[in-house]
């Protein structure tokens, strides 16, 4: 799972990407290549299931982010670029809300809406070009032969052509289950959930939670698959380079109780629709992703594909009362640890043993 960093020129991409990721930062003016680097999803359940078992390893789930050149009518006509768009299963949409005369904005003004409008915007032009195009092949295909597939397609492809030149993104389109496939392969950009990242100044480094709930209850308000976090990108930058020791006293110092970049990659794995399972043990301490709403089994395969296969039963817990109670004596004794077969429904904070054959 993907999720791309898009946005303006100068908006922060590249700083959030390095920050994210622990990439080196490079500069790559003008290039037109995407690149890719993994962040470590926080997990503070962990660190507590850790303190129990003390294992020599504690691994976190990780999500994959995307370093995109910046959003404009030509790169957007870039073949390259435009693929390292649809590969990618979510947008994080950085909005420059930071001021700094020393850092030029392409419209000479700070104006985070009109911003985002402008990329939705372009996002939907770019997917009415492919659906033009493929609307003429279609019919070019009925008038030699007709068949009920080239009939339903034409008619999704008008329905959604009909919503962009509203000035609508796809991700507002209802689909049953089976126009849901059919286009899925185009990949469409204003078809990607999408995660607004407020880029803030640090005088509004104290109010991440309000200016995403200003955010969240205006410009934003009725989005589908839309999330907001906020971040000041400046600070985290600062605080990625410091001991973890220090990090808090300088939070502190701009009045800050955490920082914004756990929240965002919170966020974005929510986008996504994924969860945490989690394995612990004397060996490892470990989290694993799979998607929202996952059977026994699939949980089970994300861990060994063996053991989907192979899969008998689950012996599942809550991590917290696995914590409270001191681990596997204790919620066994109190009745808290449950075995679950081939119907049961993974929850995130659960912690799993696979029975397998
Ligand atoms: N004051 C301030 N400056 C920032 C912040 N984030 C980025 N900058 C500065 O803005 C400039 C552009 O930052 P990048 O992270 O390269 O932005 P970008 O969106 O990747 O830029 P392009 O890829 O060229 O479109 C750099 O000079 C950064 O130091 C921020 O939060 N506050
Ligand atoms: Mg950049």
């Amino acid at each position: 799972m993907k999720t791309a960093i898009i946005g303006l020129p100068m908006t922060g991409k590249t700083s959030l990407f390095t920050i994210l990721t622990g990439a080196s930062q490079e500069s790559r003016a003008g290039s037109m290549s995407v690149r890719t680097g993994v962040a470590k999803v926080p997990d503070p359940r962990l660190e507590e299931l850790a303190k129990l078992f003390d294992p020599p390893k504690v691994t976190y789930a990780t999500v994959e982010y995307l370093d995109c050149p910046s959003i404009s009518k030509e790169s957007l006509r870039d073949p390259g670029f435009l693929a390292g768009l649809r590969v990618a299963d979510a947008f994080a949409h950085v909005l420059r809300v930071f001021p700094d005369e020393t850092v030029p904005h392409e419209h000479g003004s700070i104006d985070p809406v009109r911003d985002l409008n402008e990329v939705d915007t372009e996002l939907i032009l770019s997917d009415l070009v492919v659906i033009e195009k493929r609307l003429e092949r279609l019919e070019k295909d009925r008038k030699k032969q007709r068949s009920a597939e080239i009939d339903q397609e034409i008619d999704l492809l008008t329905k959604a052509k009909e919503l962009l030149e509203q000035d609508q993104p796809l991700r507002n389109l209802e689909l049953n289950a089976e126009d849901e496939k059919r286009i899925r392969g185009f990949q469409f950009l204003s078809q990607k959930p999408m995660l607004c990242v407020l880029n803030l100044g640090e005088a509004d480094a104290s109010h991440l939670r309000e200016k995403e709930e200003e955010f969240r209850n205006g410009p934003l308000a009725g989005r589908k698959q839309t999330e907001v976090a906020a971040i000041c990108g400046k600070i985290e930058a600062e605080l990625a380079e410091l001991p973890v020791a220090d990090q808090r006293d300088y939070l502190g110092s701009y009045g800050l109780h955490e920082s914004g970049l756990e929240r965002l990659i919170e966020a974005s794995y929510r986008l996504l629709g994924l969860m945490s399972f989690l394995t612990a043990g004397e060996t490892e301490v470990r989290a694993w992703t799979v998607p929202l709403n996952s059977k026994a089994p699939a949980a089970a395969g994300a861990i060994h594909s063996d053991f989907e296969k192979k899969f008998i039963r689950a012996e599942v817990v809550n991590w917290k009362n696995l914590v409270d109670l001191k681990g596997y004596p204790g919620v066994r004794e109190k009745g808290l640890l449950r075995l679950e077969g081939k119907e049961y429904i993974v929850k995130d904070g659960d912690v799993l043993v696979i029975r397998h054959s």
